[in-house]
């Protein structure tokens, strides 16, 4: 613990670089949520039907704090510094002048809210009333960047109204009556739950590849928000892109940096933004298709898809950390010249997430490159 004595100095350009600080979540009181507008949790062969809210089982909330702890020791042993987030209560309700909800979620996956761009960290809007005071847990943490380091911009996005006006209504009801050839229609069409009344997004929507950031418009990422990103970094270049999924939420399981010249890209969910491709060869980059993953169905109450097996932390351009179930995964990797770092944490899916979820970059050594130096006109 000595070492972390040195104070913090908040920089971190893209996914890759070798990291040196880093946020891990914790598990601690995580809600299955009430329902709201912009979402609805329901797992009836669990014996939770839509409507039921409530803590997550104490016995899941431990193992997943064991993996996430053992995750955590073992970067700390690797010499990279580890904060923590502060739970709060989140089985209470929270309110603001426009609305009450009866709970809110939990402080799992702090890269759902913090985007670190260079010397900034950015709260983002989040688009769950649930989720609109999460940034609270995470205060500590950057009220101390804050004091120990004079170049940490610390910013965070207007905090959305959350009103009726902002999601279309009975949007999850009408949804589970689409086939899946309409839901795939709606997403050609960028058509979500989310209205474009203000601006919304999730930073785990964001992958940072030095100058330019791709951004995905999702079911918590609206185009509203994005160009609120734009504008908010001017000298970025923003990409919006889409994905063929029909409720997309985030791009870490969707399209992945690995290193520079080299992606990975979701087998199942192929890209609707033709550019996106062509943008990459172009700029003599690699797109691989991810492994097929370890496990055929979602973990029991997890959200999250079967997908978290491309959701990674990578430590440096030759170390990357797969959860460890991930056999196909890790062989891909390794076959690329990778040191692959099995890590296990499949059991922490519930809380929000895999490795990459389950962490927020404070560090990482680099500067801001152009690793696209080519450009494609209107991307
Ligand atoms: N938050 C990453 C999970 C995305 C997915 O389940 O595909």
């Amino acid at each position: 613990m000595a070492e972390y004595a040195r104070k913090a100095k908040v920089c971190s350009w893209n996914e890759w670089d070798p990291l040196k600080h880093v946020i891990v979540g914790r598990a601690d009181g995580t809600m299955i949520q009430a329902p709201e507008p912009a979402v609805e949790r329901e797992w009836p062969q669990y014996g939770v039907p839509l409507g039921t809210c409530g803590r997550l089982p104490q016995e899941m909330e431990d193992k997943a704090n064991e993996q996430l702890n053992n995750f955590a020791a073992m970067l700390e042993k690797r010499g990279i510094r580890v904060d923590r987030p502060t739970p709060i209560d989140f089985s209470q309700a929270v309110q603001t002048p426009d609305w009450k909800q009866a709970t809110m979620f939990g402080c799992m996956p702090p890269r759902d809210l913090l985007l670190t761009v260079g010397h900034e960290i950015l709260e983002a809007t989040m688009s769950y009333r649930s989720r609109w005071f999460e940034y609270l847990v995470y205060r500590p943490l950057l009220e101390q960047y804050f004091k120990e380091d004079a170049d940490f911009r610390w910013e965070a996005a207007p905090k959305p109204r959350l009103t009726e006006r902002t999601y279309k209504k009975n949007y999850w009801t009408r949804f589970k009556t689409w086939s899946e050839e309409e839901k795939l229609e709606r997403t050609q069409a960028r058509d979500w739950v989310l209205t474009e009344a203000e601006p919304c997004f999730d930073a785990a929507d964001v992958a940072r590849l030095g100058r330019d950031l791709l951004v995905q418009q999702s079911t918590v990422t609206n185009a509203a928000g994005i160009r609120w990103l734009r504008q908010h970094f001017p000298s970025h270049r923003i990409h919006a892109v889409i994905f063929k999924e029909d409720a997309p939420m985030h791009i870490d399981a969707t399209f992945v940096p690995v290193r520079p010249g080299l992606a990975l890209s979701n087998r199942q969910r192929k890209p609707l933004t033709p550019e996106l491709a062509e943008f990459f060869k172009k700029n003599d980059w690699e797109i691989i298709e991810c492994a097929k993953p370890a496990h055929d169905q979602k973990a029991k109450f997890s959200f999250c898809s079967v997908w978290l097996s491309m959701n990674m932390l990578i430590l440096d351009p030759k170390t990357v950390c797969v959860e460890a179930s991930e056999k196909e995964q890790m062989e891909q990797l390794d076959q690329r010249g990778f040191e692959v770092i099995p890590v296990p944490l499949w059991d922490v899916a519930a809380f929000g997430g895999g490795l990459h979820c389950a962490t927020a970059d404070v560090t990482r050594e680099g500067t801001c490159q152009d690793y696209f130096p080519k450009p494609i006109p209107g991307f």
